[in-house]
């Protein structure tokens, strides 16, 4: 899914973020990346583009980059076409949409929810978790009748269209079987930087298509899936979870920037380390992405096919990551 799809130039204006919107492509290799942008927004795969369009208008309008990470991602949250975030995604085995989010911010708030139900936006419910609980994760139908109690809708438990479609087909033969980047690696992960260096990120997925019921992956553990940190920077993550727990992979990532690595410098060191701590790396696709404080930012993946959306003053743009693999053509 090496998409190089142009998008139309849209322009965004606000008071403090008039830029010029440029789309691009362009490919990130693994190089040191030093550049330097402030504010910078960025998510995972292509459909951060649309996110991000949203995320720079809400910081443009509100300032607030908590806000924008937020909004930024219920654009994918409600995109039908998207089989991999929000009820519409693929289901577990029994055919029952579940889903995972959590949301954080730079001070170290930061709440989340995990497989949960018939909740159109986990992500705006993991920011009330942060907000108006003293906890950091709920799961299930618990979070479920927290939703209720925050005033959500409860939307009726049915699949889409699309995933219907797909889970019948899987039915036929109930294989597990994970298809790299195209089935199972779609999450929308989201971190940003404002103009005062303070960050905040989000990350929301219906994970891993026919999954196990209950199972969770990583993007509602802080530290795994999200982590963002206002003295160092900011990580997220996407791929097949199990890999990504297994290396606390966004907050390595942190540390190792606090260490003195540079966000490319950090994302291969993670790579490298979750290839290290997981059998059969041949079937698994994971990915980070990071910033720094100072707007430095880069991306890494075990096998090609990675892209992020970055958005700046400057343009926009969708970048192809670099990997450790590099697949055979
Ligand atoms: C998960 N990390 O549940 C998620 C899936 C994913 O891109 O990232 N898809 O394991």
């Amino acid at each position: 899914m090496k998409s190089r799809r142009k998008f139309l130039q849209k322009s965004l204006v606000s008071s403090s973020l008039l830029i010029p919107m440029s789309w691009q492509a362009e490919s990130f290799g693994v190089g040191r990346n030093r550049e330097k942008h402030k504010p910078l927004i960025l998510s995972t795969w292509n459909h951060g583009m649309p996110a991000n369009d949203k995320a720079w208008e809400v910081l443009g309008n509100s300032g607030s980059i908590l806000d924008a990470v937020e909004e930024g991602v219920k654009v994918t949250e409600l995109d039908l076409t998207n089989l991999s975030v929000g009820l519409q995604g693929l289901p577990d085995r029994e055919g029952i949409a579940t889903l995972d989010a959590s949301i954080m911010k730079g001070d170290g708030s930061c709440g989340s929810v995990a497989f949960v139900r018939q909740i159109k936006h986990p992500i705006s419910l993991a920011r009330k978790v942060m907000e108006n609980t003293p906890h950091v994760m709920l799961a299930g139908e618990g979070a479920r009748q927290y939703a209720i109690s925050e005033g959500f809708p409860v939307e009726k438990e049915e699949l889409s269209p699309g995933a219907e479609k797909a889970y019948l087909e899987w039915k036929k033969t109930s294989e597990y079987k994970p298809i790299i980047n195209i089935e199972n690696h779609d999450t929308i992960g989201m971190i940003g930087l404002d103009a005062n260096g303070k960050m905040a990120g989000s990350c929301t997925t219906s994970g891993l298509a026919y999954k196990m019921h209950g199972r969770v992956g990583d993007s509602p553990i802080i530290g795994a899936g999200l982590y963002v940190d206002d003295e160092v920077g900011a990580a997220t993550a996407t791929g097949l979870g199990e890999s990504i727990i297994r290396i606390c992979g966004s907050f390595l990532i942190v540390e190792l920037m606090r260490q003195g690595r540079t966000p490319q410098e950090a994302c291969e060191e993670a790579v490298k380390r979750l290839i290290a701590k997981n059998k059969n790396i041949e079937n698994i696709q994971a990915g980070f992405l990071a910033l720094n404080k100072d707007g430095e930012y880069g991306a890494y993946a075990v096998q090609p096919g990675f892209n992020f959306a970055r958005h700046h003053r400057g343009g926009k743009s969708l970048v192809d990551a670099g990997s450790k693999f590099k697949g055979n053509g």
